[in-house]
């Protein structure tokens, strides 16, 4: 960097209050952009941040939240990641504000101040992840495909370096947020709490009893009430019996549930990242 006189200017260098500034205004944007969907953009900032993350392999170290090669084409329009331009929408005017914060570290930091301002566990987090470009994109189908079934899942998360456990409380984040029809297909939220992180997505898979729906769409699963859906992957986790033994705790025990999904939720944003610092950090909920 060259200042105006020619001079070599200091780089800045951000501490942790400069990125609790960051959460803090996201946190704002989340309670003040509330007319959006359900009432807020803290879900599809859940997907940002997953579908950033979740493109990693661990045989080539390629994909992972490093880099926010989402924001090019192919990238963009691969079909996973319809809508999720309203996400990276969203967070501009933050980008704009916080010019030296990577997109990468942005992200993946509303995806944490996202899932805590919900209700969900602390979420420990670092900065580090640098913005790459186009030729780090990934190719398209390493998302997983809601389709499909257990091989599928084992398959796709394996690739990320996941368990069948890791899979399985991974999945609890359907408690939030809903599927469009105009972006993914899929139609309806997973449980009556959209905005709030709970359990009930286990307690739903275990507790009600799920039908085909009778549609045009795509095959999905509705409830007696006809309000709530799951996906072919969802009921997945419960036809499998390794998988429902985790369903069946989750259900169970919400604490649970919360350990065990900060701990791979943090390990899922942090998948290929060089970090240079140690030391995660805690946000404090902005109440
Ligand atoms: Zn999702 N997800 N996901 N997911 N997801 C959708 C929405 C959301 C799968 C999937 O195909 C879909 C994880 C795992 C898996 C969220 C978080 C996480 C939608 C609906 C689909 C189709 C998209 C739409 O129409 O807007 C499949 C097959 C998965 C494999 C297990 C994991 C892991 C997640 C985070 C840790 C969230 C928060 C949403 C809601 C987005 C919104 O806009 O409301």
């Amino acid at each position: 960097l060259i200042s105006a006189a020619g001079i070599p200017a200091k780089e800045f260098v951000p501490t942790q209050e400069d990125y609790v500034k960051i959460y803090n205004e996201v946190a704002k944007r989340l309670v003040e952009f509330d007319e959006y969907d359900d009432g807020s953009y803290g879900p599809v900032l859940v997907r940002l941040a997953w579908h950033a993350s979740g493109t990693y392999d661990v045989e080539t170290k390629t994909g992972g939240s490093n880099g926010a090669t989402m924001r090019f084409q192919p990238e963009s329009d691969h079909g996973a990641n319809a809508g999720l331009k309203a996400a990276r929408d969203f967070l501009e005017p933050v980008k704009e504000k916080f010019p030296w914060v990577s997109y990468s570290d942005l992200w993946i930091l509303s995806g944490v101040c996202a899932l805590q301002q919900m209700g969900g566990p602390v979420i420990p987090w670092r900065p580090g992840r640098s913005d790459r470009d186009i030729s780090a994109c990934t190719p398209d189908g390493r998302l997983p495909d809601a389709t499909k079934e257990h091989k599928h899942l084992r398959a796709i998360f394996g690739r990320m370096g996941f368990n069948d456990q890791e899979i399985v409380a991974l999945s609890g984040a359907h408690a939030l947020g809903r599927c469009h029809t105009d972006r993914s297909g899929f139609d309806g939220p997973w449980t009556f709490s959209p905005t709030m992180l709970t359990n009930d997505y286990y307690k739903l898979l275990v507790g009600e009893k799920w039908n085909w729906k009778k549609w045009n769409g795509p095959a999905q699963y509705e409830d007696k009430t006809k309000a709530l859906m799951m996906l072919p992957t969802d009921m997945a986790l419960v036809k499998d019996r390794e998988f429902k033994k985790w369903v069946d705790k989750y259900a169970k025990d919400q604490d649970a549930f919360f350990k065990d999904f900060s701990d791979v939720v943090v390990k899922l944003f942090e998948l290929g990242v060089p970090f240079k610092q140690e030391e995660k950090w805690v946000f404090k909920v902005v109440e």
